[in-house]
């Protein structure tokens, strides 16, 4: 992509309206634009991370076993009556109006719909255990919308439903997404922890909350120091293996983590002082195990091999897309902006043309992004009329990756300059190296697929 061909809104001040790091670096580098309080728009940029973050989600979610699917955002009041979440659910839930005095609502998440659809369907354990999820915008009127993308009242939510005959199924069922939850947010870069949690309106008594620690954290959270060293699960985890599952879910729980609703001061004073730590945090994830809660009063029943039904075991497992987006610049920034991981960068690699209008750095810098994007890497090419100082700051701002230099003091000696935006390590090449650098297969920072 030519930056003079893009929309990439760059601004120099910085927005008072916003209180933490990634909110102001998503407006600052032209990502998102508020729209109503807690209501964006993903402008290109924004828009690509975010497709980038949900490919990661869906690539773990397939692996796993769920099958993906797209229900709408608008439902209707009466399946909400048949669980009585109605009016459990109070005034974070946007109720609408149709032309014919139908009551509707925009879903703040699908436990009911997903349900009614299992019901219309599925009736034998033959065709059990069944995970479904889907992607999908959802709507909660947040008393207190607020740090950007972060607590938003329009956001983007993986949620994820699991269909079993009984506990042990559902167990199973659970302690596998908890695995590609691992996976999934190791390969966007950060440390999840999962912990105990509340379960709040989903309900259900078996919960946790993947955590990522950061000052900025709405939530406060109490865990044991070695989680910061776990290892997350391999590609060749076997998510089948009922065993296997359970040995991970195991030690992934076998220390204390919990967020304060389920804090236990006194267990806690157990650890090690230098084992503790108590830290604010980001719930980047969140999966329940409700078992029959909404299947009884829904009538979602299956039949066992006795042929006698019985309502299905369920469980739902939410990750924010869009929540992730900030979470991930809040792990992954410094002054001069943003550094995104490889696995969800806008672009790979931009290149930066420092004597614009130049004919040998013109055509250097264009044949090698003609090469580069002939060659699938995904590059931006910074082609603006602009001094080098500001292109500097721009590039470093949006946290590309790889930034090549290509500038008439270096091409005398037929080299340019590639930089590594984490660390500003420098390395001068010829165009031919450049290239070799990028021509590797698949985006490096993922695992390949299984
Ligand atoms: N039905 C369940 C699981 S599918 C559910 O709704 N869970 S939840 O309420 O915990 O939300 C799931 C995830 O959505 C959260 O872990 C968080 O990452 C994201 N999320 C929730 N509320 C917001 C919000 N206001 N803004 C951005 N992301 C949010």
């Amino acid at each position: 992509m030519r930056l003079s061909r893009f929309f990439m809104p760059i601004l120099r001040e910085t927005p008072k309206e916003a209180e933490i790091m990634s909110h102001r670096l998503m407006l600052r580098a032209g990502m998102i634009r508020q729209e109503a309080a807690g209501i964006y728009a993903f402008l290109p940029l924004g828009y690509r991370v975010l497709r980038k973050v949900c490919r990661i989600v869906r690539e773990e979610q397939d692996r796993a076993g769920a099958v993906e699917m797209l229900m709408p955002t608008i439902q209707s009041a009466d399946l909400w009556r048949e669980s009585g979440r109605y009016d459990d659910y109070g005034k974070e839930m946007l109720r609408i109006k149709d032309r014919h005095e139908r009551d509707m609502l925009y879903g703040p998440t699908n436990e009911e719909m997903i349900t009614g659809i299992f019901r219309a369907y599925v009736r034998s354990y033959k065709d059990l255990p069944l995970s479904l999820y889907h992607i999908q915008w959802k709507f909660r009127d947040e008393v207190r919308p607020r740090f950007g993308l972060m607590r938003g009242r329009e956001f983007l939510m993986k949620d994820a439903y699991s269909f079993d005959l009984d506990l042990a199924g559902a167990r199973h069922s659970y302690n596998k997404m908890f695995a590609a939850y691992l996976r999934t947010f190791a390969r966007m870069g950060l440390k999840a922890i999962p912990m105990v949690a509340d379960t709040g309106p989903i309900g259900g008594n078996l919960s946790h909350e993947f955590i990522i620690l950061a000052q900025t954290g709405e939530s406060e959270v109490f865990c044991h120091r070695d989680y910061l060293s776990f290892t997350p699960p391999d590609t060749d985890a076997a998510f089948d293996d009922v065993g296997q599952m359970q040995a991970l879910f195991d030690k992934w729980t076998s220390l204390y983590a919990a967020t304060s609703e389920k804090h236990d001061a006194a267990a806690f004073a157990q650890l090690a002082a230098d084992h503790r730590v108590s830290a604010r945090g980001i719930e980047v994830g969140h999966i329940f195990y409700f078992g029959t809660k909404y299947s009884e009063p829904m009538k979602a029943v299956v039949a066992g091999a006795d042929g006698a039904e019985r309502p299905v075991h369920m469980g739902s497992y939410g990750i924010g897309p869009s929540r992730l987006v900030a979470a991930i610049i809040e792990a992954s920034h410094d002054e001069a902006g943003i550094i995104w991981p490889e696995s969800v960068a806008p672009y790979r690699v931009a290149i930066l043309n420092l004597k614009q209008g130049d004919v040998a750095t013109d055509q250097a810098s264009e044949t090698l992004y003609r090469e580069l994007t002939a060659g699938g890497v995904e590059t931006l090419y910074n082609d603006l009329d602009e001094r080098p100082g500001a292109k500097f700051a721009a590039m470093d701002l949006i946290g590309i990756p790889w930034q090549v230099l290509v500038g008439p003091k270096g091409l005398k000696e037929g080299k340019i300059e590639l930089k590594r935006r984490a660390d500003g390590a420098r390395e001068m090449l010829s165009p031919a190296d450049v290239r070799a650098r990028f021509a590797s297969t698949g985006t490096p920072g993922m695992p390949p697929a299984a």
